[in-house]
C-alpha cells in the first residue's frame, strides 16, 4: 500500500555509494539476489550436505536464520573427516517482546520437536531457536506461521526487532507508546515476498511491481538497523546502544512525542581503531505518529544513501553520523521530511532494570517477572522454568512479555486469575527462585557465545553464572550484595549483552580472557572504558576484590559503583 512513508527518495546518490573502495561482497550478493532468493531453494534441496551455499548463508539472514555449527564438536569431527555439525538459529519478529499464551505453547512444541529445545530470549526482546537441520527449516517456519509468527527481517541489513520499555506498570499510557513498536516493525518490512515464496510454498510472484521496494530497493541497508523505544524513568531497553532511539515524552499523562536519538552502536573490533562503540545523540523531538514514523523512515533513506557499503566493520549509522556530521545528518533528514525536528524535551533515566516478582499496574492488571537466567528458557536441575511457562501458558489468563535484560513477564493477569497463576509458579518453585536470586545475578547478562555464535573467543552464557556465584561471594565478604551493580559478558567485542554499557564489563578476547571494563553507569547513559586486558578467572576476581574494598570504603554516599570507578581508576 502506498503511503506517505514509501515515497521515493527524489535526490539519492547515485550508486555504487560512498565508501573508500568498491563494493562489499555482501552488496554483490544482496543487488543479484532477485529480491533475497538467491538460490536458497536449491540450497534447501541439497540432500548431500547440511549446510546452505556460500551466498544464501547471506541472504537467508534477512528471513530471520543464520547457519551455524555445533562448536563443540568441530574437532571429533573433523578427526573422523567428518562436515562440521551444521544446523541453523531461528529468530522471531516480535516488536515490544510480546506473545499470546497459545503463541507460546505452539513456540514451545515447536522447540521440542525441532531445535534443541532450548527457548533463548535474546537481548532485543525476541527468542531464538538453535539447532535445526536444513530439512526442518521449512516445517519450523509453517509451524510459526501458523501460529501467526514470523521471522522475517530479524536479521541481515535491514531493520532489526523494534524494542519497547517492557513493563506495562510503568506508564499509563505504556499501550499506546508500546503499539509503536509494531508500527515501526511494519513501515520498516522488505517489501519482497520471497519469504512466504521459499518458507511457505506460496505462489511465486509474477508482477515484480508487487514487491518494488522504494525504502530498501534492490540494496537494502548497509548493515544492520536498530531502533528502540524507551519510557523514562527506565532504560531498561538501553535506548542509547541503538540506531535510532526514541524516548517517549509524557506530560500530563499524555504522550506529547518523542526525543530522537541517533547513531547508538555497541560493536568494536579488537585491533582495528577504526571502530568503536558510540550512545545514540539526541537530535531533537516529534510531537506526532505521522512525524515520528516519517522522522524514522527518512533517517533511514539517508543512512541508506550514505552509509558505508564498502567496509562492513564501518558501515553502521554511528560511523555515517560521525563522518558526515550531526548537523548536517538532521539537515538531510529535515529536507527529506519537510519539517523541522523541534528542541528536544527535558528526560531523565533513574533506572533500566525489569521489576521482579509481582506488579500491579494502573489498570489492575496483575504481571509477574521472571528471573531467566542469560535469556535461556529449559528445565534443569534448580528450576523446571520451562515447564512452568507451559503450564501456565495453557490456562489462557496471561501473556508473555520479554525484557530486553533476558526475562519473562507473565502478563495482563485479572485480579481474579492472579491466585490461579501464583499457584503454578509456586507448585514450580519459580517465585522460590526469582526471590532466591541475587541481586547481582539478576543484574547481569551475558550474549550467547560458545558454542553456537561463530564469532566467539571466549564463553559467556555458560560460564558467567559460575563467575557470579564467585563474584557474590566477594559482594557478600565486603558487605556489598545490596548494591545494585550491572555486570553483562560478551564472547567477542560485538557487544551483544551490551557489556560496554555494564557498570562492570567483560569482553572475549580468547578462551578464557576477558578485557576488564569499568566506569558505565548505572542508567545507560555512559559507555565504561578498558581497564585492563586479557584477564583470567583468578586475575578478574583479584581486581574486583580490590575494587570492592576500595568502594566499599571510599565511596560518596549513594554513589553508585560505575560512578565510583569512573572517579577512582580513570581520572
Ligand atoms: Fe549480536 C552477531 C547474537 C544482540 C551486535 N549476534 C551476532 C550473531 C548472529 C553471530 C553471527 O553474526 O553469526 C550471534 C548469534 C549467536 C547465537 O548463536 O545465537 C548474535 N546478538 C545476539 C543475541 C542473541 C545475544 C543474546 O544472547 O541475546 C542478541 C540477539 C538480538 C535480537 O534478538 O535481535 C544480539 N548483537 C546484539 C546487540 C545488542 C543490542 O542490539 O541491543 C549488539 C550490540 C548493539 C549493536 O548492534 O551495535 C549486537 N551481533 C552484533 C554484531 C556487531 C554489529 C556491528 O555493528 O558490527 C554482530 C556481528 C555482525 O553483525 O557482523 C553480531
Ligand atoms: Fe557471538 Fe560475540 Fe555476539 Fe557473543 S558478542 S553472541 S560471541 S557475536
Amino acid at each position: 500500500m502506498e503511503n506517505s512513508f514509501n515515497k521515493q527518495v527524489d535526490n539519492k546518490p547515485e550508486f555504487p555509494l560512498r565508501g573508500t573502495g568498491g563494493l562489499s561482497s555482501i552488496e554483490k550478493i544482496k543487488i543479484n539476489s532477485d529480491g533475497l532468493r538467491g538460490t536458497i531453494k536449491e540450497s534447501l534441496s541439497d540432500e548431500l550436505t547440511g549446510a546452505i551455499r556460500e551466498d544464501d548463508q547471506a541472504l537467508i539472514k534477512f528471513h530471520g536464520m543464520y547457519q551455524q555449527d555445533d562448536r563443540d564438536r568441530r574437532e571429533e569431527r573433523a578427526e573422523k573427516k567428518l562436515d562440521r555439525l551444521y544446523s541453523f538459529m531461528i529468530r522471531l519478529r516480535l516488536p515490544g517482546g510480546f506473545l499470546l499464551p497459545e503463541q507460546w505453547i505452539a513456540m514451545q512444541e515447536i522447540a521440542g520437536e525441532n531445535s534443541t529445545g532450548v527457548i533463548k530470549i535474546t537481548t532485543r526482546q525476541t527468542i531464538q531457536l538453535h539447532g535445526i537441520f536444513k530439512s526442518k527449516i521449512k516445517p519450523t517456519i509453517k509451524a510459526f506461521n501458523a501460529a501467526k509468527l514470523d521471522s522475517i527481517a530479524t536479521c541481515g541489513d535491514i531493520n532489526r526487532n523494534v524494542l519497547c520499555s517492557s513493563n506495562p506498570k510503568q506508564s499509563p499510557i505504556h499501550q499506546q507508546i508500546f503499539s509503536y513498536a509494531g508500527k515501526i516493525s511494519e513501515i520498516l518490512m522488505p517489501k519482497t515476498k520471497a519469504y512466504y515464496e521459499i518458507w511457505l510454498d506460496e505462489e511465486k510472484i509474477i508482477d515484480k511491481k508487487d514487491e518494488e521496494d522504494p525504502l530498501y530497493q534492490d540494496r537494502y541497508m548497509p548493515r544492520k538497523f536498530k531502533i528502540a523505544i524507551a519510557i523514562p524513568p527506565n532504560n531498561d531497553i538501553d535506548v542509547f546502544g541503538n540506531d535510532i532511539g526514541l524516548i517517549a515524552i509524557i506530560e500530563n499523562e499524555k504522550l506529547s512525542g518523542f526525543n530522537i536519538a541517533i547513531g547508538g552502536g555497541l560493536s568494536t573490533t579488537h585491533g582495528n581503531a577504526e571502530t568503536y562503540a558510540r550512545l545514540a545523540t539526541v537530535i531533537g523531538f516529534v510531537d506526532s505518529e505521522e512525524k515520528t514514523l516519517k522522522a524514522i523512515y527518512e533517517i533511514l533513506t539517508v543512512q541508506r544513501d550514505y552509509g558505508n557499503r564498502s567496509d562492513r566493520k564501518l558501515a553502521r549509522l554511528k560511523y555515517t553520523l560521525d563522518r558526515l556530521g550531526i548537523d548536517w545528518y538532521k539537515s538531510e533528514v529535515e529536507k527529506r521530511v519537510g519539517f523541522k525536528l523541534e528542541e528536544a524535551k527535558p528526560f531523565t533515566f533513574t533506572s533500566r532494570k525489569d521489576y521482579f516478582g509481582w506488579e500491579q499496574n494502573q489498570d489492575g492488571l496483575w504481571y509477574y517477572t521472571i528471573f531467566t537466567e542469560n535469556g535461556r528458557v529449559l528445565d534443569d536441575e534448580r528450576v523446571a522454568l520451562k515447564s512452568a511457562l507451559l503450564e501456565v501458558a495453557k490456562t489462557g489468563k496471561v501473556t508473555f512479555r520479554f525484557t530486553a535484560n533476558q526475562n519473562v513477564i507473565i502478563s495482563d493477569i485479572k485480579e481474579e486469575d492472579k491466585e490461579t497463576i501464583n499457584k503454578i509458579l509456586n507448585d514450580f518453585k519459580i517465585i522460590e527462585h526469582t526471590d532466591g536470586t541475587s541481586l547481582v545475578r539478576k543484574n547481569s547478562m551475558a550474549c550467547v557465545a560458545f558454542p553456537t555464535c561463530p564469532l566467539a573467543l571466549a564463553e559467556a552464557q555458560r560460564y558467567l553464572p559460575s563467575l557470579i556465584s564467585k563474584i557474590e561471594n566477594l559482594l557478600d565478604q565486603h558487605e556489598l550484595s545490596d548494591e545494585d551493580i550491572i555486570i553483562r559478558m560478551t564472547g567477542c567485542p560485538n557487544g551483544c549483552a551490551r557489556s560496554y554499557i555494564a557498570e562492570i564489563g567483560f569482553v572475549g578476547t580468547g578462551p578464557g580472557k576477558y578485557n576488564l571494563h569499568l566506569g558505565g553507569d548505572n542508567e545507560g547513559m555512559r559507555l565504561n572504558k578498558i581497564y585492563k586486558e586479557s584477564l583470567d578467572e583468578h586475575e578478574i576476581l583479584t581486581e574486583l576484590d580490590r575494587f570492592f574494598f576500595d568502594f566499599k570504603n571510599e565511596r560518596n554516599a549513594n554513589e553508585s559503583f560505575g560512578d565510583y570507578s569512573l572517579r577512582k581508576y580513570f581520572n
